[in-house]
């Protein structure tokens, strides 16, 4: 038996995660996308990908669409604008924010303008006067909808109530005198096409952990680090992940001579992730009796670590 049987397969969890309450949040944004110009959907910079809910280009036909890069302090500068550039190219209005500081909340005021710049265009040469654009936030749980709203409303804010003959039953928060929000974001359930994107999902809090085995999390969570933040398990657990895997690759050079190293690096196997993952543990005394690494503690650790930060900030995902 190898090493990696002991690690249970994602596949074995990845049932259960399916929210009931999934088809009635979606008919929630049926309904209020009628009424909206722009839907402003929120992404998790460390997971700019599997933070993005494909279902809502169907959703959202017709409608101006952007997209808001949050919590980009927890995020990795450089990394975020390569995202914010690839999304932009397939023609979203992007915006890098920080809900929690507040730091480019305001500005989306003019994203928001911009992307709807066409309508506001049309309604001028109509001799339209000009009402505030609405847009309804969605993103999934926990990418930060409240906290962006309650930022970008700030406390002067109004609900306007109840607009009579239009939006019964829907409140709307005047943000300013060129935009009104919806209240009520649209909750979006993350596409769990790749099983990756289940443990990405994870790793921001959007699921519950209990869906997932943490020693998937941590093998990927390690598989990532190695190969764009090598330096990181280093300094933060004196594990050194290079001498973990230069060994091999000395031995799998292949056939041509040719030096592996970049490869493998690139690639690593999920043996030498485990392999690392039992050094975390070990230098973290997380034994169980016996003197046995618990690999299960050892992967919490990690993962607590990730989430609070204490890895640095880190974008676990890059355009294809
Ligand atoms: N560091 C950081 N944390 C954020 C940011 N935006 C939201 N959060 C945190 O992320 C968690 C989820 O936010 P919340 O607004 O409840 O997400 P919702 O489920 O989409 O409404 C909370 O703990 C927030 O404090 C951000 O830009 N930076
Ligand atoms: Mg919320």
């Amino acid at each position: 038996m190898s090493k990696t049987d002991n690690v249970k397969g994602y596949e074995s969890k990845s049932i259960n995660w399916y929210p009931g309450h999934m088809a009635k949040a979606k008919r929630m944004m049926q309904e209020s996308i009628k009424l909206i110009d722009v839907v402003v959907e929120i992404l998790d910079a460390r997971i700019p990908l599997s933070s993005k809910n494909p279902d809502i280009d169907e959703l959202a036909k017709g409608k101006y669409r952007v997209l808001l890069l949050n919590k980009s302090d927890m995020a990795d500068d450089k990394k975020t604008a390569v995202w914010k550039k690839y999304y932009e190219d397939k023609g979203f209005f992007v915006s890098i924010v920080n809900s929690k500081t507040g730091a480019g909340v305001k500005s989306t005021t003019e994203v928001i303008q911009k992307a709807c710049r066409e309508k506001i265009e049309r309604d001028r040469k109509k001799g339209i006067l000009a009402r505030p654009l609405r847009a309804m936030i969605a993103g999934i749980p926990n990418s930060g909808k409240s906290t962006f709203i309650n930022s970008f409303a700030g406390k002067a804010c109004t609900k306007t109530g109840n607009k009579p003959g239009v939006t019964i039953g829907k409140q709307w928060i005047r943000i300013n005198k060129d935009v009104e929000l919806l209240d009520t974001p649209g909750i979006l359930w993350p596409k769990f096409e790749d099983p990756k994107t289940g443990l990405h999902i994870a790793f921001i809090g959007s699921i519950n952990d209990d869906i997932l085995y943490p020693e998937d999390m941590a093998l990927e969570l390690i598989k990532i680090l190695v190969k764009d933040y090598p330096g990181v398990i280093k300094e933060r657990y004196g594990v050194d992940v290079t001498a973990e895997i230069v060994p091999n690759v000395t031995n799998d050079s292949d056939a041509a001579g040719r030096d592996m190293t970049k490869e493998t690096v690139t690639n690593v196997s999920s043996e030498t992730a485990v392999k690392i993952l039992e050094m975390i543990g070990q230098k973290r005394g997380c034994l169980k009796k016996g003197a046995e690494i618990d690999l299960e503690k050892a992967s919490k650790l990690l993962i607590d670590d990730f989430r609070t930060q204490k890895l640095g900030r880190i974008t676990l995902e890059m355009p294809e």
